[in-house]
């Protein structure tokens, strides 16, 4: 009964869309091929396996809900989990802290390829593919400075984790034969004021560059810039222009984190003019309250910009997705499932747009009817073509994957 019910709403659906001249068929295709990189690091409040110690460097989790996932096999239990609940087929983003050590002391200037076997092996037989981090914080050495350090002991200590880091992405890019995207963030900056502001970036650029030299064709690497971190509120290295200019000059993949930015700023409006001087981008999807708080990624109107832009600006296919938050105060498996399920319905949302007729409207000087499209264009039935789009792959419509999470709670992760 539901299931024609869906059926019924997609066909009107369907034929509303043809009239504005958008194919609802095409849309959902290209989303089933939106892969999205789902963040290890939710299961368990970016811990990971090294020193199984809280969180520090600049960034924090908050709230103590009961399952986190302890150990490697929990974290991966839950994403099998968090998979069968999400329509397409996705990528898991994991941090060097995750390696599999084999109950080892393995310090970050050590992490091998080998760590990460485990991993490799586990994603194929989940037909997964994978994408990695590099770890600067949580680490005695991770202080206020690591790749921008002046102390050359701590700066080389962090330079070769970077470079083992590549390797380990390259590997992972080899086995998949797809390239593996290594995300690059340091929370460098200071808590208070800092005169040598120019030295901190000139070291780091002299970092990044050594760190890039060697050439590993299975990897792509891409640079996190970020506002300011927790202790670190004066001053951060890594800021926009640094790592535009970085990137720019470097051609280098961006990492645009949508909570990365003052509060007051459309992070849509960054998306065209990186396009036009960076070969691709990363995005961290997440959702900062107040400040970088990393809240569950819902629909909102950042979110729904963003996806629009990229599509807009015909960027989609430039664009890797990834998620970044970690709200540890709720159930981390449904924190999973609705910021995934709401960047999707972003994604969709923005493919939706009769961008043909708007474009049009706007080429002719039509500024009333590009706005009363785009105003109308809000109210048109997505939610019946993301529940078909769900329906279609085999997985939970609407509000049905609640009790299928409830009972994983109840087995799984409330044993804890
Ligand atoms: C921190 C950055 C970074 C981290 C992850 C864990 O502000 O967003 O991406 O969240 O690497
Ligand atoms: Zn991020």
């Amino acid at each position: 009964m539901k299931e024609e019910l869906i059926q019924q709403s997609y066909k009107i659906a369907k034929e509303r869309y043809a009239a504005i001249g958008v194919d609802t068929d095409k849309a959902i295709a290209e989303l089933e091929k939106t892969q999205i990189s789902l963040h290890c690091w939710q299961t368990d409040d970016v811990v990971g396996f090294e020193r199984n110690d809280a969180l520090s460097g600049g960034i924090q989790t908050t709230g103590n809900y009961p399952g986190r996932a302890r150990n490697i096999d929990e974290v991966r239990k839950d994403i099998e989990f968090v998979k069968t609940l999400l329509a397409g087929n996705h990528r898991l983003n994991l941090h060097e802290i995750y390696g599999d050590f084999g109950g080892q002391f393995v310090d970050r200037d050590q992490v091998e390829v080998k760590h990460f076997q485990s991993w490799m092996d586990w994603a194929k037989e989940n037909n997964m593919k994978l994408d990695f981090n590099s770890t600067s914080f949580s680490h005695p050495k991770s202080g206020e400075l690591t790749l921008s350090n002046p102390d050359p002991a701590i700066r080389e200590f962090w330079i070769e984790h970077t470079k083992r880091c590549r390797r380990i992405a390259d590997a992972m890019g080899k086995a998949q034969g797809d390239p593996c995207i290594m995300n690059i963030w340091v929370h460098d900056g200071s808590k208070d004021l800092t005169v040598q502001r120019k030295k901190y970036r000139e070291i780091l650029v002299d970092s990044l560059d050594k760190i890039m030299e060697e050439n590993l064709p299975d990897m792509k690497a891409c640079f996190e810039a970020k506002l300011f971190g927790i202790g670190l509120e004066s001053y951060t290295v890594g800021s926009h222009d640094f790592y535009t200019a970085y990137c720019a000059t470097r051609k280098q993949m961006y990492t645009l984190d949508t909570g990365h930015y003052e509060q007051t700023e459309n992070v849509s409006d960054f998306v065209s003019t990186l396009l036009m001087y960076v070969p691709e981008l990363m995005l961290h999807v997440s959702r900062p309250v107040r400040w970088d708080s990393d809240h569950v990624t819902i629909m909102n109107d950042q979110t729904l910009d963003l996806f629009k832009e990229l599509v807009r600006a015909d960027g989609l296919h430039r664009a890797h997705i990834g998620l970044d938050y970690f709200d540890a105060s709720i159930n981390r498996i449904g924190a999973y499932i609705v910021g995934t399920r709401a960047t999707q319905k972003c994604v969709l949302q923005a493919l939706l747009e009769p961008l043909a007729k708007l474009r049009e409207y706007e080429n002719n000087g039509q500024n009333f009817e590009r706005l009363a499209l785009l105003e109308e264009a809000k109210s048109l039935p997505f939610g019946a073509v993301f529940d078909y789009f769900n329906l279609k792959n085999n997985v939970p419509v609407g509000e049905d994957f609640i009790p299928a999470i409830q009972e994983y709670e109840k087995n799984v992760t409330s044993k804890r």
